[in-house]
Protein backbone atom coordinates (compact mmCIF):
# COMPACT_ATOMS: atom_id res chain seq x y z
CA UNK A 1 0.00 0.00 0.00
CA UNK A 2 2.27 2.66 -1.05
CA UNK A 3 5.34 3.43 1.54
CA UNK A 4 3.55 4.00 4.20
CA UNK A 5 6.37 4.80 7.09
CA UNK A 6 7.19 3.31 9.80
CA UNK A 7 6.32 5.91 12.43
CA UNK A 8 2.94 7.02 10.48
CA UNK A 9 0.46 7.21 13.62
CA UNK A 10 3.02 9.07 15.84
CA UNK A 11 3.97 11.58 12.46
CA UNK A 12 0.19 12.38 11.75
CA UNK A 13 -0.15 13.16 15.37
CA UNK A 14 2.31 15.50 15.50
CA UNK A 15 1.94 16.81 12.42
CA UNK A 16 -1.59 16.60 11.11
CA UNK A 17 -0.56 15.44 7.89
CA UNK A 18 0.85 12.35 6.29
CA UNK A 19 2.50 11.64 3.03
CA UNK A 20 2.29 8.25 1.45
CA UNK A 21 3.96 7.91 -1.75
CA UNK A 22 3.60 5.63 -4.82
CA UNK A 23 0.19 4.27 -3.87
CA UNK A 24 -2.44 4.85 -6.67
CA UNK A 25 -0.59 3.63 -10.63
CA UNK A 26 -0.43 6.49 -13.00
CA UNK A 27 -3.12 4.56 -15.46
CA UNK A 28 -5.76 4.55 -12.09
CA UNK A 29 -4.98 8.59 -11.65
CA UNK A 30 -5.32 9.29 -15.38
CA UNK A 31 -8.92 7.31 -15.70
CA UNK A 32 -9.90 9.23 -13.08
CA UNK A 33 -8.65 12.40 -14.09
CA UNK A 34 -10.17 11.73 -17.27
CA UNK A 35 -14.06 10.87 -15.78
CA UNK A 36 -13.23 13.74 -13.50
CA UNK A 37 -12.76 16.49 -16.47
CA UNK A 38 -15.89 14.82 -18.13
CA UNK A 39 -18.25 15.71 -15.00
CA UNK A 40 -16.70 18.64 -13.56
CA UNK A 41 -14.66 20.87 -15.55
CA UNK A 42 -17.47 22.85 -17.00
CA UNK A 43 -19.71 22.65 -13.72
CA UNK A 44 -17.74 23.07 -10.39
CA UNK A 45 -17.16 26.88 -9.44
CA UNK A 46 -14.55 29.65 -8.94
CA UNK A 47 -12.48 27.19 -6.39
CA UNK A 48 -13.31 24.59 -8.76
CA UNK A 49 -14.42 22.04 -6.11
CA UNK A 50 -17.59 20.02 -6.76
CA UNK A 51 -18.42 17.85 -3.76
CA UNK A 52 -20.32 14.05 -3.78
CA UNK A 53 -22.07 12.58 -1.05
CA UNK A 54 -21.37 9.45 -0.30
CA UNK A 55 -24.62 8.29 -1.38
CA UNK A 56 -24.57 9.67 -4.93
CA UNK A 57 -20.96 9.69 -5.71
CA UNK A 58 -20.05 8.37 -9.49
CA UNK A 59 -19.23 4.25 -8.92
CA UNK A 60 -14.95 5.00 -10.15
CA UNK A 61 -14.90 7.75 -7.27
CA UNK A 62 -16.60 5.42 -4.83
CA UNK A 63 -14.02 2.65 -5.77
CA UNK A 64 -11.08 4.98 -5.49
CA UNK A 65 -12.26 6.53 -1.93
CA UNK A 66 -13.28 3.08 -1.03
CA UNK A 67 -10.20 1.32 -2.18
CA UNK A 68 -8.10 -1.17 0.28
CA UNK A 69 -5.25 0.64 0.13
CA UNK A 70 -6.77 3.74 1.25
CA UNK A 71 -8.27 1.83 4.23
CA UNK A 72 -5.22 0.14 4.90
CA UNK A 73 -3.46 3.54 5.01
CA UNK A 74 -6.07 4.98 7.52
CA UNK A 75 -6.19 2.83 9.74
CA UNK A 76 -3.76 3.28 11.97
CA UNK A 77 -4.49 6.98 12.05
CA UNK A 78 -8.10 7.01 12.21
CA UNK A 79 -8.48 2.98 14.47
CA UNK A 80 -10.54 -0.31 12.69
CA UNK A 81 -13.93 1.44 12.15
CA UNK A 82 -13.70 3.73 9.43
CA UNK A 83 -16.38 5.57 7.81
CA UNK A 84 -16.28 7.45 3.75
CA UNK A 85 -18.32 10.51 4.27
CA UNK A 86 -17.48 12.43 1.07
CA UNK A 87 -15.46 13.38 -1.81
CA UNK A 88 -14.45 15.55 -4.03
CA UNK A 89 -12.06 16.16 -7.55
CA UNK A 90 -10.59 19.78 -7.15
CA UNK A 91 -9.62 20.86 -10.43
CA UNK A 92 -7.30 24.51 -10.84
CA UNK A 93 -8.02 25.58 -13.78
CA UNK A 94 -5.38 27.25 -15.79
CA UNK A 95 -6.94 30.17 -15.97
CA UNK A 96 -7.41 30.07 -11.90
CA UNK A 97 -3.89 32.38 -11.17
CA UNK A 98 -4.74 32.88 -7.67
CA UNK A 99 -4.01 31.12 -4.45
CA UNK A 100 -6.85 29.00 -2.55
CA UNK A 101 -6.98 30.52 1.12
CA UNK A 102 -6.04 29.61 4.35
CA UNK A 103 -8.06 27.45 5.92
CA UNK A 104 -9.02 24.37 8.44
CA UNK A 105 -11.61 22.24 7.48
CA UNK A 106 -13.53 22.34 10.70
CA UNK A 107 -14.13 25.31 9.93
CA UNK A 108 -16.92 24.31 6.94
CA UNK A 109 -17.66 21.14 9.25
CA UNK A 110 -17.70 21.56 13.29
CA UNK A 111 -17.72 18.13 14.92
CA UNK A 112 -15.85 15.36 15.35
CA UNK A 113 -12.52 15.16 13.74
CA UNK A 114 -12.34 14.51 9.83
CA UNK A 115 -9.62 13.09 7.83
CA UNK A 116 -8.82 13.50 4.64
CA UNK A 117 -6.61 12.26 1.52
CA UNK A 118 -5.49 14.76 -0.90
CA UNK A 119 -4.98 12.49 -3.86
CA UNK A 120 -2.66 13.74 -6.84
CA UNK A 121 -4.27 13.15 -9.88
CA UNK A 122 -1.08 14.54 -11.36
CA UNK A 123 2.30 15.83 -10.29
CA UNK A 124 2.04 18.34 -7.69
CA UNK A 125 4.54 21.28 -7.49
CA UNK A 126 4.72 24.98 -5.88
CA UNK A 127 4.12 26.01 -10.11
CA UNK A 128 0.85 24.28 -10.81
CA UNK A 129 -0.61 24.84 -7.38
CA UNK A 130 0.65 22.25 -4.70
CA UNK A 131 -1.03 22.52 -1.21
CA UNK A 132 1.18 24.47 1.50
CA UNK A 133 0.62 23.15 5.19
CA UNK A 134 1.66 24.26 8.62
CA UNK A 135 3.12 21.47 10.65
CA UNK A 136 1.31 20.63 13.90
CA UNK A 137 -1.76 23.67 13.56
CA UNK A 138 -4.18 21.36 13.49
CA UNK A 139 -3.55 20.79 17.71
CA UNK A 140 -5.69 24.53 17.86
CA UNK A 141 -8.61 25.77 15.96
CA UNK A 142 -8.69 29.19 14.65
CA UNK A 143 -11.06 31.94 14.36
CA UNK A 144 -11.64 31.96 10.29
CA UNK A 145 -13.27 35.57 8.42
CA UNK A 146 -16.12 34.70 6.57
CA UNK A 147 -15.43 36.36 2.71
CA UNK A 148 -17.49 36.31 -0.10
CA UNK A 149 -15.37 36.39 -3.38
CA UNK A 150 -14.66 35.07 -6.51
CA UNK A 151 -11.87 32.60 -5.37
CA UNK A 152 -14.72 30.71 -3.36
CA UNK A 153 -13.13 29.26 -0.11
CA UNK A 154 -16.15 31.25 2.16
CA UNK A 155 -13.99 30.74 5.46
CA UNK A 156 -10.39 31.72 5.85
CA UNK A 157 -7.29 32.62 7.83
CA UNK A 158 -5.52 36.09 6.90
CA UNK A 159 -1.98 35.62 5.63
CA UNK A 160 -1.29 38.37 7.89
CA UNK A 161 -2.07 36.28 10.98
CA UNK A 162 0.13 33.69 9.82
CA UNK A 163 3.28 35.54 9.18
CA UNK A 164 5.88 33.88 11.29
CA UNK A 165 4.17 30.40 10.71
CA UNK A 166 6.26 27.65 9.10
CA UNK A 167 4.57 26.81 6.20
CA UNK A 168 5.83 24.08 3.94
CA UNK A 169 4.86 23.11 0.14
CA UNK A 170 3.81 19.39 -0.40
CA UNK A 171 5.08 18.62 -3.56
CA UNK A 172 3.40 15.14 -4.97
CA UNK A 173 4.17 12.92 -7.50
CA UNK A 174 1.18 11.56 -9.38
CA UNK A 175 -0.43 8.73 -7.29
CA UNK A 176 0.46 9.63 -4.18
CA UNK A 177 -1.74 10.20 -0.95
CA UNK A 178 -1.36 13.16 2.22
CA UNK A 179 -3.65 12.26 4.57
CA UNK A 180 -4.69 15.15 6.88
CA UNK A 181 -6.56 16.38 9.32
CA UNK A 182 -9.60 18.72 9.51
CA UNK A 183 -7.47 21.19 11.91
CA UNK A 184 -4.22 21.34 9.72
CA UNK A 185 -4.06 24.89 8.30
CA UNK A 186 -3.86 24.56 4.64
CA UNK A 187 -3.62 26.31 1.23
CA UNK A 188 -2.47 26.04 -2.16
CA UNK A 189 0.02 27.93 -4.50
CA UNK A 190 -1.82 29.56 -7.27
CA UNK A 191 -1.54 27.40 -10.74
CA UNK A 192 1.17 29.61 -12.75
CA UNK A 193 1.83 26.71 -15.09
CA UNK A 194 -0.54 27.43 -18.17
CA UNK A 195 -1.86 23.95 -17.65
CA UNK A 196 -4.70 22.42 -15.83
CA UNK A 197 -3.88 21.10 -12.06
CA UNK A 198 -6.25 18.19 -10.72
CA UNK A 199 -6.70 16.38 -7.79
CA UNK A 200 -9.25 13.90 -5.56
CA UNK A 201 -10.24 14.48 -2.22
CA UNK A 202 -12.10 11.76 0.17
CA UNK A 203 -13.36 12.57 3.55
CA UNK A 204 -13.43 9.72 6.49
CA UNK A 205 -14.45 9.58 10.22
CA UNK A 206 -14.05 7.69 12.82
CA UNK A 207 -17.51 5.79 13.27
CA UNK A 208 -16.84 4.91 17.01
CA UNK A 209 -16.33 8.48 17.79
CA UNK A 210 -19.94 10.57 18.04
CA UNK A 211 -20.27 13.23 15.47
CA UNK A 212 -22.56 16.26 15.91
CA UNK A 213 -21.61 18.03 12.38
CA UNK A 214 -24.97 17.84 10.38
CA UNK A 215 -23.33 18.36 7.30
CA UNK A 216 -23.60 14.55 6.26
CA UNK A 217 -26.56 12.31 6.39
CA UNK A 218 -25.00 9.28 5.41
CA UNK A 219 -22.09 7.37 5.45
CA UNK A 220 -20.41 3.78 4.26
CA UNK A 221 -18.34 1.85 6.09
CA UNK A 222 -14.73 0.58 4.89
CA UNK A 223 -12.44 -1.82 4.99
CA UNK A 224 -11.74 -5.51 6.39
CA UNK A 225 -13.09 -4.76 9.80
CA UNK A 226 -16.50 -3.46 8.81
O1 LIG B 1 -6.42 21.45 -3.66
C1 LIG B 1 -6.46 22.63 -3.45
O2 LIG B 1 -6.01 23.46 -4.23
C2 LIG B 1 -7.08 23.15 -2.19
C3 LIG B 1 -8.14 22.23 -1.69
C4 LIG B 1 -8.59 22.59 -0.31
O3 LIG B 1 -7.95 23.33 0.37
C5 LIG B 1 -9.79 22.02 0.22
O4 LIG B 1 -10.56 21.43 -0.55
O5 LIG B 1 -10.03 22.14 1.44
Amino acid sequence: MGNMPDDAPSSFAENGFLLVEAVFTAEEMAACKSAAKDLVENTSGPSGVQVWMCDTIPPLFESISCDPRMAAILRPLIGPRIEFLSAKPVFKSSRIQFASPWHQDLAYWGGATKFSSWIALEDATPENGCLRVIPGSHRRTRDHASVRDARGFGNRVSDEELRGERMIDVEMKCGDVLVFHDGLLHSSHPNRSGRDRWSFIPTYRNADVPDTSTVWSTSKRIGDAA
